[in-house]
C-alpha cells in the first residue's frame, strides 16, 4: 500500500510539472499560479490530526499512549495551556517556539515548565506551540499528532488556544469520557468542527471507570447523539481507556483497535485526502484550460471577417459576466448586512430579557448575604457580575454561532450555485456561438464562519468608592445594592457591545474570503476565456499535451 501511494504522488508531482511547463509556454500563462498552489500544497506533505476535547477527557493521556511514552503531562486540574505539535523524528527531541518567533531546544523533562497551566500560569512564558519529535511509526508518513488545550475550561485562554489553532486542522480526534458520554458544550463544539474539519473520530475514554454494560449505554447514546441530534453520518466511535494495569503491559483492546485505525489512516488516507484535493484543485483548471484552448483553435480555422463576428457576440457574453459578478459582491454585502442586523436585534432582546433575570439574581444574593459590607461586599459584588454576565453570554454566543453558520452554510451554497450559473451561461454561450462542446466549469467554495473567539467579558472594576466605605454599614448596604441594580443596564450594554464588534469582525472575514474565492475564480476563467479571443492558435501540440494531462488526472482520480 505504501508503495502504491508513493508512486502517486511522485506522478502528481510529475504531472504539475508537466502541466507547468504546458502552460509556460502557452498563452495559459495566467493560469500559472494555481499549479504553483497546488504543487505547494503537495509537498508540505503533513496531516495534522489534532486531538480535540473538553479539558480532563484524556486528551493527553491517550496522546501518550499512541506514543507508547507517558511523554506529555496529564493531570487532574486543567492542565495543558499549550499546542503541542508531534512530528516523526529518529530520537526524541522537544523545542519552544515562542511568541516572538524563536525557537529554543528544551530537555523532555522539563516540558510540563511550558505546556502547563501550573507551571506557565496564563501562558506568561508567551509560549506560541511545542514542537516534539518522536520515532513512533504512526507518524512516519508525515502524520502530525496535535495536543491541545482542553475548550470550555475554566481558563478561557485556553479555549482560545485551541480555537485559534483549529484552521491548521486536517483531521481530529475527539475525547469524550464515559460520564456524561457528551455534554451541550461539546455537542456545540462539533457543530463548529464539522463545517472545518473533513475527517473526524471519535473516542469513548476512561471505560475502565464503568461497567461493560454502561459502556454500552454510553456508546449507543454518544452514537445517536451524534448521529441523530448533530446529523453527523459515515463515523465511527472508539470506546477504550488509556489506563494500563501495570508498566510494560499491552494497550487495552479497544486502544489497539484505535490505533489500528489511526495507522491505516495514516498510511492510507492521509495521502489519498491530500491526492484528492489536489486533483481536484488540477482537474479545475485543466478543465478551464482545455476550454481556452478549444476556443483559440477554433477561432485558428476562422476568415477574419468570422472572427470579428463572433468576437462582438462572445464581447457580450463576457460583459455579462462582469455584471454578474459585480451582483454577487454587492449581493454579498446586502447579505452581511442583513446577518449583522439580525445579531443586533437578538442582542437587544437578549439584554432585555437577562435584565430582570439579573436583578432578581442581584436580590437573591442579597438575602443571602445578609451581613457583608465594605471592600468585602465590593469583592462580592464584583464576582457576582463577572459570573452571571459570562454566564448571561456564553450561552447566548453558543446558541447564535450555531445559528449564525447554519445561515453563512445557506449562503455559501446559494452563491456558489450562482457563480457556477454564470459561468455556465458564459461557457454554453460560447459553445452556442463556435459549435465548441461545452466544458462544465465549476469554482470550489468550502467556507464557514470564522469561528476564532476573541470576545472576553468586560470586567467593570466594583470597588465601594471612599464615600461608601464611610457610610455607616446599616445605610452602606442599601446604598451599595441600590447602586449595582442602576448598573445593570450599564454592564449589559458594555458587554453586547463588544460582542457585536466581535461579530461585525468575523463575520467581515468570513464574508471578505467567500467573495474574494467567488470572484476571483470567476475573473480567471472570465479572463483566461478573454486572452483567447484575442491570439487564436492551432498548435496540435499543445492540445494533445493538454489532453494527456486531462486523461492523467482522470486515471489518478481512479
Ligand atoms: N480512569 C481513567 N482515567 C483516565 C483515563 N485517561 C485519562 N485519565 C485521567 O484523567 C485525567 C485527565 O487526563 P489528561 O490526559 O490530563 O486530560 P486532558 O484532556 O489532556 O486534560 P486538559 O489538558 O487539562 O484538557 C488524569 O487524571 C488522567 O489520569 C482513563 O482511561 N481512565
Ligand atoms: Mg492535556
Amino acid at each position: 500500500m505504501g508503495e502504491k501511494r508513493t508512486d502517486r504522488k511522485a506522478a502528481m508531482e510529475a504531472l504539475l510539472d508537466e502541466i507547468s511547463t504546458i502552460f509556460e509556454a502557452t498563452p495559459l500563462r495566467r493560469l500559472l499560479p494555481r499549479i504553483v498552489g497546488l504543487k505547494e500544497k503537495l509537498r508540505t506533505d503533513e496531516v495534522r490530526l489534532a486531538v480535540l476535547g473538553q479539558m480532563k477527557r484524556g486528551k493527553s493521556s491517550l496522546l501518550n499512549s499512541l506514543l507508547g511514552e507517558s511523554i506529555l503531562p496529564t493531570g487532574v486540574l486543567p492542565l495543558t495551556s499549550v499546542v503541542t505539535e508531534i512530528r516523526y523524528g529518529s530520537t526524541p527531541k522537544a523545542s519552544v517556539r515562542y511568541q516572538s518567533g524563536n525557537l529554543e531546544e528544551i530537555a523532555l523533562f522539563d516540558i510540563p515548565e511550558y505546556v502547563t497551566e501550573l507551571r506557565n500560569p496564563g501562558n506568561r512564558k508567551r509560549v506560541l506551540a511545542l514542537h516534539l519529535l518522536y520515532p513512533n511509526e504512526l507518524l512516519r508518513n508525515g502524520l502530525v499528532l496535535v495536543d491541545t488545550p482542553g475548550f470550555g475550561s475554566t481558563y478561557s485562554h485556553n479555549t482560545a488556544a485551541t480555537l485559534g489553532y483549529l484552521e491548521k486542522v486536517d483531521a481530529a480526534v475527539v475525547v469524550f469520557s464515559v460520564d456524561p458520554p457528551i455534554t451541550e458544550v461539546e455537542a456545540n463544539f462539533i457543530r463548529e468542527l464539522r463545517k472545518d474539519i473533513p475527517k473526524l473520530f471519535f473516542v469513548l475514554n476512561k471505560v475502565d471507570l464503568v461497567s461493560k454494560a454502561d459502556v454500552e449505554d454510553a456508546c449507543t447514546f454518544l452514537r445517536n447523539e451524534l448521529g441523530n441530534r448533530l446529523g453527523l453520518s459515515h463515523f465511527d466511535v472508539f470506546p477504550l481507556t488509556t489506563r494500563t494495569r501495570g508498566p510494560g503491559e499491552a494497550p487495552s483492546s479497544g486502544l489497539a483497535s484505535f490505533i489500528d485505525h489511526l495507522r491505516e489512516f495514516a498510511t492510507y488516507s492521509h495521502d489519498q485526502t491530500l491526492l484528492l484535493s489536489v486533483l481536484r484543485g488540477a482537474g479545475q483548471v485543466l478543465d478551464l484550460a482545455s476550454f481556452a484552448l478549444s476556443l483559440r483553435r477554433s477561432f485558428g480555422a476562422l476568415s477574419a471577417s468570422q472572427i470579428h463576428e463572433k468576437r462582438m457576440a462572445m464581447q457580450l457574453l463576457l460583459e455579462e459576466t462582469t455584471r454578474g459578478r459585480a451582483a454577487i459582491q454587492a449581493l454579498l454585502r446586502e447579505e452581511q448586512q442583513g446577518l449583522m442586523q439580525k445579531i443586533g436585534t437578538d442582542l437587544e432582546t437578549h439584554v432585555r430579557m437577562s435584565t430582570p433575570y439579573l436583578e432578581e439574581r442581584l436580590s437573591s444574593l442579597q438575602r443571602a448575604n445578609p451581613s457583608s459590607s465594605g471592600r468585602s461586599l465590593g469583592l462580592l459584588l464584583e464576582e457576582f457580575f463577572n459570573k452571571e454576565i459570562t454566564t448571561i453570554f456564553r450561552d447566548w454566543r453558543m446558541r447564535e454561532d450555531a445559528q449564525m453558520s447554519a445561515m453563512l452554510d445557506e449562503i455559501v451554497s446559494r452563491y456558489t450555485a450562482r457563480a457556477n450559473q454564470i459561468l455556465s451561461t458564459l461557457t454554453e454561450g460560447i459553445g452556442m456561438l463556435t459549435d465548441l462542446p461545452v466544458t462544465k466549469l465549476k469554482v470550489n467554495c468550502g467556507l464557514a464562519m470564522d469561528s476564532r473567539v476573541s470576545y472576553s467579558i468586560e470586567r467593570i472594576f466594583y470597588s465601594l468608592d471612599s464615600f461608601l466605605l464611610a457610610v455607616p454599614p446599616l445605610l452602606q448596604r442599601p446604598l451599595v445594592f441600590r447602586r449595582a441594580r442602576a448598573s445593570i443596564p450599564d454592564r449589559l450594554d458594555r458587554n453586547s457591545g463588544r460582542i457585536r464588534f466581535d461579530y461585525l469582525e468575523r463575520m467581515e472575514r468570513s464574508f471578505l474570503q467567500l467573495e474574494r474565492s467567488l470572484t476571483s475564480q470567476i475573473e480567471d476563467a472570465r479572463q483566461t476565456l478573454a486572452e483567447s479571443l484575442e491570439a487564436p492558435c492551432s498548435d496540435v501540440g499543445m492540445w494533445n499535451k493538454l489532453q494527456a494531462a486531462r486523461s492523467c488526472v482522470y486515471l489518478l482520480n481512479q
